[in-house]
């Protein structure tokens, strides 16, 4: 099989165009070569996933860590590089607070580096604790003006103007009002982000809508993210419809992965031999054909 030649349109390029299509973008959660391209593979008639998340809960689930940022920036973009091997999707970049101010410089650099398309910095300080959490147990929104600051030293560090920066709003996660998020993220675009990303840990997208609604009113062209992951019932064209940019499904591979490989163990102890287990798998000869001889095949941005 003929190895493709890669372009060398920059990651952030790619993205900022998919997003300026107007299309609400798919943005499917990978952790390893084999989900981005699990991920890049999936098709259902013409529709394709756009993008890919890079998750801090499961990219630390992974390692057998609590996602709390013990995992460095620098070890998760290893994981981004080894992505663009086998998959060609932009990579946005879940960053959570992206550490001290003085860290920023030194963490987008590396991003850049690492080829990632999108960064997202979460406004919360102290102990980063994962935002579904909500106020079961303590986490501190950062100050308006100093996650601006950082915002602002965000996009100044960055070599070139392709990598987008989002500013990931927690407000609403942690009980505050609607009227301090729109304000916040308002701040937060005058900084110099180039998109946010509203989160939510309702089963209702009623919180979710009238963000949408109301950000769109001053800011018709600024890219908007969610999450659905506890409104995961609401269909995608109905946030279509309100304005929403792109929608993240932000640990669902991984978490279907794990409940098949505890599927798989169990059975296996069950019947004391593979038959049953067999029949939760693919074909050895699948996996041995999913990167057979085509190392780096897909990559169409630039690493
Ligand atoms: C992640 O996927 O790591 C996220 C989204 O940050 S959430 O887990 O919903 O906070
Ligand atoms: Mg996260």
């Amino acid at each position: 099989m003929a190895i493709e030649s890669p372009s060398l349109a920059p990651a952030g390029a790619v993205l900022r165009e998919l997003f300026a299509s107007g299309q609400t973008l798919r943005i499917m959660e990978a952790h390893c070569a084999l989900s981005a391209r699990i991920a890049e593979d999936a098709m259902v008639s013409t529709q394709t996933f756009d993008a890919l998340w890079s998750s801090s809960l499961c990219e630390s689930a992974l390692l057998g860590a609590p996602d709390i940022e013990l995992v460095s920036i620098k070890e998760r973009v290893q994981n981004c590089i080894t992505m663009q091997q086998a998959s060609s999707l932009p990579i946005i970049f879940d960053g959570d607070t992206g550490g001290d101010l003085a860290h920023i410089p030194y963490n987008i650099r590396t991003l850049e580096r690492g080829g990632v398309a999108a960064v997202v910095l979460e406004d919360k300080v102290g102990l980063k604790r994962n935002s579904l959490l909500g106020v079961e147990v303590p986490q501190f929104l950062a100050d308006t003006a100093q996650f601006a600051e950082k915002l602002s030293a965000a996009k100044g560090a960055q070599r070139s103007d392709s990598m987008m920066l989002f500013a990931r709003l927690e407000g609403l996660c942690l009980d505050q009002p609607m009227d301090d998020t729109l304000h916040r993220a308002g701040a937060y675009v005058a900084a110099g982000a180039d998109g946010v990303l509203i989160h939510s840990r309702s089963r209702q997208p009623t919180e979710i809508l009238t963000f949408v609604q109301a950000f769109r009113k001053d800011h018709p062209h600024v890219p908007i993210i969610v999450v659905p992951t506890t409104y995961g019932h609401v269909p995608h064209q109905e946030l279509a419809d309100v304005g929403v940019s792109g929608v993240i499904y932000a640990n669902h591979m991984l978490r279907a992965a794990v409940k098949a490989m505890a599927q798989v163990a169990e059975q296996i102890l069950i019947d004391g031999n593979t038959v049953g287990a067999e029949e939760l798998c693919i074909d050895s000869r699948d996996l041995i054909a999913a990167f057979d001889l085509a190392p780096v095949a897909r990559a169409k941005v630039e690493a």
